[in-house]
């Protein structure tokens, strides 16, 4: 696991720099979502691919801008997925983007999930490490090394709402249960990129982030494998709570590499909250 935390860190460095050095512009390519990928997202992907290919206790990789996964070594322990460079469509503005990795073993399926990384390119490059025990944060310094700053926990219940997806989409239960949340006095906090916004929620010690399943998209918009279950695995182990909006995220099966999946995380008593207005539904 040791080796897979390393060579994240130093996929970051180069992927930092593509960001601050490189083309901001589209590429002539879709991804199998039907996203047209910008040449970051495609040159940070190489980033990760190559230095994973490095790595003796890897089997197989997936990536969000692949079609297919890459079998890496045969006797390899660790299946990792990994969405190269989340909220690329933020890049050209100069929003906050991140990464995402999440470590499996066996098959890819959030039950099997056993680690996850992400990492956020803001003004500090910061990356925070699952095990399934802890979650860290790290900081990146002036000479490339990762620092550890602190434990991460999450209280029972916080302050922020992070609500995703089209508002004119949203099926009624939800929109009530959003308006609630700020009639209550949630603050809202959004960017548009999830790395971000969870790490806003994660940092502050809890609240809601939501990409529910709407009208123009039934089911969600983000891909289990690369970003539902690496923050779900994240958000459970610093004591919060990750629901479909019946059951745990870590629970929801999955056929295809590319699934969505409608995703909530966020404190335990907002997730119990989600719980009651979708059982209504
Ligand atoms: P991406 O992987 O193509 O960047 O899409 C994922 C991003 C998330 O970071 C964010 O939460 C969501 O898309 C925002 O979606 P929308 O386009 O509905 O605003
Ligand atoms: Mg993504």
């Amino acid at each position: 696991m040791n080796e897979i935390i390393e060579s994240i860190k130093q996929s970051t460095i180069e992927i930092k720099n593509i960001i601050v050095k490189g083309d901001t512009g589209k590429s002539e390519q879709q991804n199998s979502t039907g996203d047209t990928q910008l040449k970051l997202d495609i040159a940070s992907d190489r980033v990760i691919e190559n230095n994973f290919k490095k790595l003796a206790s890897i089997k197989q990789i997936v990536s969000e801008e692949q079609d297919y996964i890459i079998d890496i070594n045969e006797n390899g322990k660790y299946l990792i997925a990994y969405d190269p460079l989340d909220g690329s469509s933020l890049v050209d503005v100069n929003l906050s983007v991140g990464s995402i990795y999440g470590i499996y073993e066996k098959s890819f399926e959030g039950q099997n999930i056993i680690g996850a990384v992400y990492v956020v390119f803001g003004p500090r490059v910061e990356m925070v490490v699952c095990d399934g025990k802890s979650v860290k944060l790290y900081r990146m310094d002036e000479n490339k090394n990762f620092n550890f700053t602190q434990d991460l926990t999450m209280n029972k219940k916080g302050t922020i709402s992070s609500p995703g997806s089209t508002q004119q989409c949203w099926y009624d239960n939800h929109r009530t249960m959003i308006n609630t949340m700020f009639q209550e006095g949630y603050e809202l906090s959004y960017s548009g990129g999830m790395v971000p916004d969870l790490h806003h929620v994660l940092l502050r010690g809890g609240g809601l982030f939501s990409y529910p399943g709407a009208s123009d998209k039934p089911n969600g918009k983000l891909r289990q494998l690369f970003e539902v279950f690496p923050f779900a695995f994240i958000f459970e182990t610093a004591g919060g709570a990750s629901s479909d909006g019946s059951q745990s995220a870590l629970k929801i099966k999955t056929t295809h590499i590319h699934d969505t999946s409608p995703c909530f995380l966020g404190s335990s008593d907002e997730i119990d909250m989600v719980h009651q207005y979708y059982k209504q539904s």
